[in-house]
């Protein structure tokens, strides 16, 4: 594999300095993939998410066979709540708010099962693991530090929710000069029209905020 190499993307090829490129999944959790978590709590149909686990699976296996830096985030808050906005508990009509316990244990809630990264895409014990109380993956986090010690300049980013929790991160690593393709088909929503606007929104006006690419792209690029 070449150092560097020309990425087919959307509004337009990107050259990519794969050693100097990390692989960002945002928030594949039992919470919002499974029924009885924080996803489902909001009257969310959780089986729309399903569709980006295995791009997903494919796309990390690729980049832990080339040695890729691998990161996964977690949204969810301390059992006290003390990271937890009181607005953001109190946000909309849940029939479990964030701390109540459920069938996967406390919703949203660090050490609880639905808390945790689905079996299908488990971290190994290599793999960078940040916990984050927001939207955002860079907010109250160890991520930047990280990822400028580790000489990252672009993010390959997948996960959910491709408008909330996906775009939120791209948006915060492009302010802070991170250079994000998002993996269209590694990313889903719980409103389809959502996914795509998101992503619209990403590459629109010459890449406002990044590229679009999808997974089996990236693993023709890196493989
Ligand atoms: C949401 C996320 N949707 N990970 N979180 O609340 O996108």
């Amino acid at each position: 594999q070449a150092n560097t190499s020309l990425l087919a993307a959307e509004p337009g090829p990107i050259e990519l300095n794969w050693r100097a490129t990390a692989l960002v999944i945002i928030d594949m959790q039992r919470d919002f993939m499974e029924p009885g978590g924080f996803g489902e709590t909001l009257g969310n149909d959780v089986s729309q998410l399903a569709r980006a686990v295995k791009p997903i699976a494919a796309v990390l296996d690729a980049a832990r066979a080339t040695g890729m830096l691998v990161v996964h985030t977690r949204e969810g808050h301390l059992p006290d709540l003390s990271d937890a906005p009181p607005a953001k508990v109190a946000r909309g009509a849940p029939s479990l708010r964030i701390g109540d316990p459920g069938p996967m244990g406390r919703i949203l809630i660090r050490g609880e099962a639905g808390h945790d990264i689905i079996p299908a895409l488990y971290p190994l014990d290599s793999e960078i693991v940040i916990d984050k109380p927001g939207k955002g993956a860079f907010y109250a986090t160890e991520l930047g530090n990280l990822l400028q010690k580790y000489g990252i300049e672009n993010l390959l980013v997948c996960g959910v929710t491709t408008e909330v929790c996906v775009n939120t991160t791209v948006r915060e690593a492009n302010d802070r000069g991170y250079r994000c393709v998002v993996l269209a088909d590694c990313c889903a929503s719980y409103f389809p029209e959502f996914h795509e606007m998101g992503l619209k929104m990403i590459k629109a006006q010459g890449g406002i905020f990044g590229w679009v690419s999808d997974s089996a792209t990236v693993i023709e690029a890196i493989s």
